[in-house]
């Protein structure tokens, strides 16, 4: 089954927006195979915003992603890293639609309150760069195909 990783970022868990979002998730139909509230390290923001190193805006980025606790998380099901990304709607939350979660939620680019992964690629790297084999759970809600 397909996964992605998803996280609040610290201005979503300052805005105690952790529920709300959790909560559109497993409404939709998704499952949550792992999760952790945790402070992101200066090395491991580098790493995993490493695509972003030239850019005029990567100070930043580290800085804020480093600021205080995300909710880590891993969601799976049918198509789950192209869903999740419609539903947490354009990076800048100006052009994301109403109903979305920045278009919701988020005033500023920086600060977009959740961040998604964007291809089959980046999910792996970003689920084995967070978490550990033990730290996903595996396991079913009920005998059928179509609750995951
Ligand atoms: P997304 O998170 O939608 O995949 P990316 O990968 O283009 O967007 O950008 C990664 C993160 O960098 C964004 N979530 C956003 O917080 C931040 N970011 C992108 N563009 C800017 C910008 N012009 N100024 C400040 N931060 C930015």
């Amino acid at each position: 089954m397909e996964q992605t990783f998803l996280m609040v970022k610290p201005d979503g868990v300052q805005r105690n927006l952790t529920g709300e979002i959790v909560n559109r998730f497993e409404r939709k139909g998704f499952k949550l195979a792992g999760a952790k509230l945790m402070q992101i390290s200066d090395e491991l923001a580098k790493t995993h915003y490493g695509e972003h190193e030239d850019k005029p805006f990567f100070g930043e980025l580290v800085q804020f992603i480093t600021s205080g606790p995300v909710l880590a998380m891993v969601w799976e099901g049918d198509n789950v890293i192209a869903t999740a990304r419609s539903m947490m709607g354009k990076t800048n939350p100006l052009e994301a639609a109403p109903g979305t979660i920045r278009g919701d939620y988020g005033v500023t680019v920086g600060k977009n309150i959740i961040h998604g992964s964007d291809s089959p690629e980046s999910a792996e790297k970003e689920i084995n760069l967070f978490f550990g084999d033990n730290d996903i759970i595996t396991y079913s809600k009920q005998d059928s195909d179509w609750i995951y």
